[in-house]
């Protein structure tokens, strides 16, 4: 009897340690959190409007640059490749410790999100939720094989249901720990119901792993999606401020000796053994004096 309350014990205290290491929480991160004006590498793994950029990879920009939109700022967050190019209009709310949507721009297709929705609202944990109400309009919306719809299409009384959920997922990057941000926009178009998915998975650095667009009504659709490609924009320059130099080194040198559960944005494992060691620290002195574009 006292051995198997012995053992319950040994098995909720357990289960406790890895129900904690499951649930992890991202706080908001200020300005700098969301790395503005740094470059991430994705590859497009779904696109309904050009196949043909299917595998292609292309960079993800927030901001520097600014807009107005009805009297508040958003950043141009951008993502290009070689043949599409997007716009995401990204707003940081401090007093909400939100980032808020206001409108999306696919090639010709515009989106407009009026009131703009909370895309994350920190602190972001699993079984986070929350509700808002918005309207969307789009225009030049293009449908495969019919060609440019001419009118905008209007979309009151849409009902936007956010709810965040921890999830392992594997990239080309690697395999990381997120928290699925998944916003489900429900209302009627022209008298049709329709129910478009936006889904954001994040890392605990609060880098975007993977985001996609899918109708589910009237059709199932996956409209875009794209995926971390790379743990480190440019391969050996692990700070980000576009040379290879001791800052780099340093930078190895602090996880030095460690074995990494998960991969890192920036990734000191540069041979993605697992560990970083001296062949890490050589990899990156081998091209010291490199210089990227910023
Ligand atoms: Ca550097
Ligand atoms: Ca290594």
């Amino acid at each position: 009897m006292r051995i198997s309350k012995f053992t319950l014990l040994l098995i909720v205290f357990t289960l406790s340690i890895f129900s904690s290491l499951e649930a992890f929480e991202i706080q908001f991160p200020g300005e700098n959190g969301f790395f503005i004006g740094k470059p991430m590498i994705y590859v497009i793994t779904a696109n309904s409007n050009d196949d043909k950029t299917i595998g292609q990879e292309g960079t993800f920009v927030f901001g520097p640059d600014k807009v107005n939109i009805g009297g508040a700022e958003y950043y141009d967050c951008t993502f290009g490749s070689e043949s599409n190019g997007s716009h995401f209009y990204l707003g940081i709310d401090y007093a909400n410790k939100s980032l808020t949507q206001k409108s999306i721009k696919f090639g010709q297709t515009k989106l407009e999100i009026n009131p703009a929705v909370s895309l994350l609202k920190y602190p972001l944990f699993p079984g986070q939720k929350w509700s808002e109400k918005t309207s969307l309009v789009a225009e030049n919306v293009v449908i495969p094989g019919l060609g440019m719809i001419p009118t905008a299409l209007r979309v009151d009384n849409v009902k936007a249901e956010t709810l965040v959920s921890a999830q392992v997922i594997s990239s080309p990057a690697g395999t990381f720990n997120t928290l699925l941000v998944e916003t489900t926009y429900t209302g009627n178009m022209i008298g049709i119901p329709m129910t478009l998915i936006q889904r954001t998975w994040l890392n605990e650095d609060n880098v975007v792993i993977k985001r996609n667009f899918e109708f589910t009504k009237p059709s199932k659709l996956m409209l875009y999606e794209i995926v971390l490609s790379k743990p480190n924009p440019n391969p050996y320059d692990l700070n980000w401020d576009g040379i290879v130099n001791i800052l780099d080194l340093m930078y190895i040198a602090k996880f030095f000796g460690k074995s990494l559960q998960r991969t890192m944005i920036p990734n000191p494992d540069m041979d993605n053994n697992s560990l970083v060691d001296l062949s890490d620290l050589r990899l990156v002195g081998t091209h010291l004096g490199e210089t990227y574009k910023k």
